[in-house]
């Protein structure tokens, strides 16, 4: 059935109009001022309120198991809170064990990810390496619509990806045309500090912050980023928390490389004053990594977003409650790393964004959607308001307040580390393929109606980027790469 959201200003990442918007079999069918009403339409009045694309969230990691327990928030009700904050999409992470085949474990994601309420992709991450993880690589590639893969430099004995694994990955996914993903921090480093605290006798959640200074980031950040420059690909570097971080990613980026930068709503808003509460389960609650950090990094993750040294935003919502990240009750390096986010994302940047006067709208929708989407090769499929394009929109109204809590979010988790936070401007209609998803805070989530969404390599766009900066910067990696 057809819908049409009338008088609305459409507010997409390169400019605005007051235009009526026509949906019908999950696409935009039009986008004018004064559409006419099909016969049996359903309407949607927009009057005062903005139409933008749903928001992509690049970063989250639903059911997943981790840190010897399991994500409390699942794909299906993961998505569904998604959409009551204006999400329609995610990109998750297939997360293989060592030496378990990327194949087996993107297949085993697949099968979780099937219950999602609205549209999904899933990056991989290469967490070892030989010749099946090579091979594999290609075959997520040419058959799996992946185009992008994950590496943790973080998380020794675990998941983390050493410099071998990082020149191997890197190298192959160049031959992909395939982007590079980081979690950026010196997982060496971290297990260092960590014995040492653990050793002083620091075993609460206070130690977390204290084994991941900003400089484990930033030593981590440098080194992805000069990988990449001599093995001539481009990078993009999830949860920058830092001033170290952003600082490395505007340096390459003048330099002319291709770095992009991702941050999460949380490390804008949330400092490390959480993890002195004298309350284990509240400062236990906020243990994530990279950590939330001192106010004076906020400040500089704002100025990076506003002058475009990061690109997107996203949440890391991986979710555990009280009795989870008790498991580190004892020793703090044993709670389960993560918070959630994903309903409250496009509330809190568009209140600390837009109304502050940091970001226009339009640079609220290349930040929350449209960045996202080009970067990981699905524009202008999604994140844009315009005919053709998926149906995945939000009726955002400026003036509509919220008061976030996890009293009343539909996270699946039994905090909010935005709790108690007053924002305005909301979400007060969400379409997801077209369908009303979520409406006056009535939420209509199917199980199972999210799709896989396939996002193609890269191999016309990287050629020709290596071959530019090949001639305008003559680094060798780069002319060898290009010729
Ligand atoms: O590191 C990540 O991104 C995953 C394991 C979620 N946990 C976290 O603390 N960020
Ligand atoms: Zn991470
Ligand atoms: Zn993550």
């Amino acid at each position: 059935m057809a819908i049409l959201i009338r008088g609305g200003t459409v507010v997409n990442a390169d400019a605005s109009q007051r235009a009526d918007v026509l949906v019908e079999g999950g696409v935009i069918k039009a986008v004018a001022p004064d559409l006419p009403v099909p016969g049996g339409a359903e309407t949607i009045d927009a009057g005062g309120a903005y139409v933008m694309p749903g928001g992509i969230d690049p970063h989250t990691h639903m059911e997943l198991p981790f840190m010897g327990t399991v994500a409390s928030e699942d794909f299906f009700s993961g998505t569904s809170a998604a959409a009551a904050g204006g999400t329609t999409m995610i990109i998750d992470f297939v997360i293989p064990n060592p030496k378990e085949r990327l194949l087996d474990a993107y297949n085993k994601w697949r099968g979780w990810a099937e219950k999602a309420a609205t549209d999904y992709s899933l990056h991989v991450a290469v967490t070892w390496w030989d010749e099946s993880v090579s091979r594999d690589m290609g075959t997520l590639v040419e058959k799996h619509g992946v185009n992008s893969f994950k590496h943790f430099m973080a998380y020794k004995n675990a998941i983390m990806a050493d410099d071998e694994i990082l020149v191997n990955s890197f190298t192959r996914a160049r031959q992909l045309g395939a982007l590079c993903t980081v979690h950026a921090e010196n997982g060496e480093l971290v297990f260092h500090l960590q014995q040492e605290l653990i050793k002083a006798g620091v075993t609460g959640p206070e130690g977390h912050p204290l084994s991941r200074p900003p400089a484990v980031e930033g030593e981590a950040a440098n080194r992805a980023i000069r990988l990449a420059q001599v093995l001539a690909v481009p990078l993009y570097i999830v949860h920058n928390s830092c001033h170290e971080a952003v600082e490395a990613i505007a340096r390459a980026r003048g330099e002319g490389q291709r770095v992009f930068g991702e941050v999460l709503a949380g490390h804008l808003l949330v400092d490390d004053s959480v993890y002195r509460n004298k309350d284990f389960a509240t400062a236990a609650a906020y243990v994530m990594s990279p950590p939330f950090r001192p106010k004076e990094h906020q400040a500089a993750l704002w100025r990076a977003l506003q002058a475009g040294h990061v690109q997107t935003t996203a949440t890391d919502h991986c979710c555990f409650c009280a009795p989870q990240k008790a498991m580190g009750r004892d020793d703090f390096t044993k709670i389960p790393n993560g918070t959630g986010g994903v309903e409250d994302r496009m509330q809190v940047l568009w209140h600390h964004g837009v109304n502050t006067g940091r970001l226009t709208p339009n640079e609220f929708v290349a930040a929350t959607s449209a960045n996202a989407a080009k970067i990981f090769n699905i524009y202008p499929r999604k994140g844009v308001v315009a005919a053709g394009s998926d149906a995945d929109l939000v009726v955002w109204d400026p003036k509509r307040t919220r008061r976030i809590s996890a009293k009343t979010h539909h996270q699946k988790i039994d905090f909010n580390i935005f709790e108690g936070m007053e924002v305005e401007g909301v979400n007060v209609v969400t379409l997801s393929q077209g369908k009303i998803v979520w409406r006056d805070g009535e939420l209509r989530s199917v199980k199972g109606a999210g799709r896989y969404v396939d996002r193609p390599p890269f191999p016309a766009y990287y050629t020709a980027l290596l071959q530019k900066t090949a001639r305008e910067r003559p680094l060798p990696a780069l002319r060898d790469a290009a010729e």
